[in-house]
This record gives structure tokens, C-alpha cells and sequence, in this order.
């Protein structure tokens, strides 16, 4: 039996033990039965993280009364408008696996989610991805106009280092190393350079190592910062840091594979975004290269490096392999 994390648990947020999870959960690469009822607990595993990250969201952001009132409204609208919560719960996740405390975490899976939030809006705009649909809702621009829409991103950028600052610092890691770490992954070497390589191949022939370079940037920077801020507030061993890196930024590759084929295999309903949005601007994506099925292969390699990266565990990062295989399964 795992040794469980009694904060996590006391909330209501521990995963099951091994018996009555693990054993249900298949590893992404094995074949066997994989029985729906796994994915049940975990979704209910799930829905009990986003609800902790959105009660500690509404906290920590400014209440939509605040004035300007219009900004706050604006930045509300797009934070609660139904993202999944899938990086803050990557990062409590990281904690839990690292015997670390629910109330350390938090500020740190918020300040995540608030990066990639504003990252959507701005992605959105006219600008840049020019879309009408997020999280099954209108876009930000869409509904406050295009000037506030790119200040309520940019608010939700500068909020994140704020809610991140809520950190105290362990024993090991301090406030400065976990915010000089989240502006690594959102600063113009990783996401924005993403975004630039992105915008810069539109309708050009690019090759797979190009490819690999944006979307390492653009969607598995921001993962693998959230696995490491989690070790890193539940002060993790050098060892350990190095096992969530590489376990996000392998899990953050396979979701954006994953991402490019629900672009095309899905609707826009079911996804609560455009759907192909990949095609219409000739964006290069693996399936648009190599096909689904090879496509669909080499998310689940990926996954298998990522479980690999967690053997150091040894069996105590249940909601890191959960969340991986989940990911790798999603259709939306
Ligand atoms: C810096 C403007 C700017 C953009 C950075 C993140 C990004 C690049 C663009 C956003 C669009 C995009 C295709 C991002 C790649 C990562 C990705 C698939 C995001 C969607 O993440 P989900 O599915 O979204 O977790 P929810 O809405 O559930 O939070």
C-alpha cells in the first residue's frame, strides 16, 4: 500500500490507495482491460482539484467589483469560464508525489494556471490566433473588446508572480527560485518563443525538429514548470526535481499531439474551441506530417518516458501516472 499525504487527505484531495485506484489504472503502453471505472475516480479526483484551484483563484485574484471594475470583470470571465485545471493539478500532483503540504502548492498551481490563462486570451486576439470560442465560451475579446481583452492578459501575467510571491520558501527552494522559474517557462526563450515559431511557420513546410522546438516551448514549458514548482514546494531532492522535469516536459509534448488530433478528430462543441483551427491556417501539426495513428504512437512513447521518469517514487506518485495516462486518453 502507498503511504498516503494526510494534508492532501484531510481535504478530501489524497488519491485512493493502491488497491482500489492503481490497480484499475493500465500504464499507457500496456494492452489490457481498461476498465472505465478508473477513469471515473480519477475525474472525480480531478474535479476536486480544480475545485480547491478555483476556491484559492477567486481568493487570490482581485474580486470583480474592484475598480477598475471592467479589467476585473474581463480577467474573471476567462479565468472561471471552465479551462480543465489540468497544470495546476500537474503541480499538486508533483507535491503530493514529493510528500508535500496542499496549502504550500496552491498559490504556485494558481500562478500556473493564471500564465496560461492569459497565454489563451492573448493567443485569441485578432492578432494572433483570431478565435470567437475558449472554454465553451465566447472569447475574451469577444465579449470586453479587443483593448481589454490584451490588459486582462497582461493582468493575469502580472497577478501570477503575485499569487506565486504567496509562496513563503521551504527548506529548500526560496520564493526567488520558484518565480525566477516560472519566468523562465512564460518568458520569450520558452512559451513566447513557442508563440513566435508558431506564428513564424504558418504556412510554411516545416520539419518535425521544428516542430518539436515550438511545441517544447508553446505547451511543454508551462507543464513542466508546473511538476517542478509542485516538487519545489514541497521540498523535493535535486533528484526529484529532475524526474518532474522530465515527466512534464515529456507529458507536455504528448498533450500537444494529442491536442493537434482532437483538432481534427473532434468538434468544436465537444472541445469548447474551434476545432480545425490546425488546417484552416496550415499549421503544421504530427498528424499533418505523419499521420494519426503515428501520431497517436508517439504520444504514448512519451507518456512511457514520462512514467519511466517517476520510478524514483517508488510507487508514491499515483496522481502524476493517473494524470499522465488520463491526458494521453482525453478527447477534449
Ligand atoms: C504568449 C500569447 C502567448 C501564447 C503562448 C499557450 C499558447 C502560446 C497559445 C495558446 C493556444 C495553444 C494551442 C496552446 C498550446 C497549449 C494548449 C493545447 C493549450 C490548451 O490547454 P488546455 O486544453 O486548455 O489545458 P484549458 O482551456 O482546459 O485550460
Amino acid at each position: 500500500m502507498r503511504k498516503t499525504n494526510g494534508v492532501f487527505e484531510a481535504m478530501g484531495l489524497a488519491l485512493r490507495p493502491k488497491s482500489s485506484l492503481k490497480s484499475r489504472m493500465s500504464f499507457a503502453g500496456k494492452k489490457g482491460n481498461r476498465g472505465s471505472q478508473s477513469s471515473v475516480d480519477f475525474e472525480i479526483y480531478l474535479a476536486r482539484r480544480a475545485a480547491a484551484v478555483d476556491r484559492a483563484l477567486r481568493r487570490f485574484l482581485p474580486p470583480s467589483g474592484a475598480k477598475p471594475a471592467t479589467i476585473h470583470k474581463a480577467l474573471r470571465y476567462s479565468a472561471f469560464a471552465g479551462g480543465k485545471r489540468i497544470r495546476p493539478a500537474l503541480c499538486l500532483a508533483a507535491a503530493e508525489a514529493c510528500g508535500g503540504l496542499m496549502r504550500a502548492a496552491l498559490p504556485l498551481a494558481c500562478a500556473v494556471e493564471c500564465v496560461h490563462t492569459y497565454s489563451l486570451i492573448h493567443d485569441d486576439l485578432p492578432a494572433m490566433d483570431n478565435d470567437d470560442f475558449r472554454r465553451g465560451k465566447p472569447t475574451n475579446h469577444k465579449v470586453f473588446g479587443e483593448g481589454i481583452a490584451i490588459l486582462a492578459g497582461d493582468a493575469l501575467l502580472t497577478e501570477a508572480f503575485a499569487i506565486a510571491g504567496r509562496f513563503e520558501g521551504g527548506r529548500r527552494y526560496s520564493t526567488r527560485e520558484v518565480i525566477s522559474d516560472l519566468a523562465e517557462a512564460a518568458g520569450s526563450k520558452q512559451l513566447i518563443a513557442g508563440q513566435v515559431a508558431d506564428l513564424e511557420g504558418e504556412g510554411k513546410t516545416i520539419s518535425a525538429a521544428q516542430l518539436k522546438y515550438i511545441h517544447e516551448r508553446k505547451t511543454s514549458a508551462l507543464l513542466r514548470c508546473a511538476a517542478r514548482l509542485g516538487g519545489m514546494s514541497a521540498n523535493c531532492t535535486a533528484e526529484q526535481l529532475r524526474a518532474l522535469g522530465v515527466f512534464g516536459r515529456n507529458v507536455g509534448l504528448a498533450f500537444q499531439i494529442i491536442d493537434d488530433i482532437l483538432d481534427i478528430t473532434q468538434t468544436t462543441e465537444h472541445l469548447g474551441k474551434t476545432a480545425g483551427k490546425d488546417s484552416a491556417a496550415q499549421k503544421a501539426t504530427y498528424p499533418s506530417i505523419i499521420g494519426l495513428e503515428k501520431s497517436r504512437g508517439i504520444a504514448a512513447a512519451l507518456t512511457a518516458r514520462a512514467f519511466k521518469a517517476l520510478e524514483i517514487f517508488k510507487g508514491n506518485a499515483w496522481g502524476l501516472e493517473a494524470l499522465a495516462e488520463f491526458l494521453l486518453k482525453r478527447d477534449r
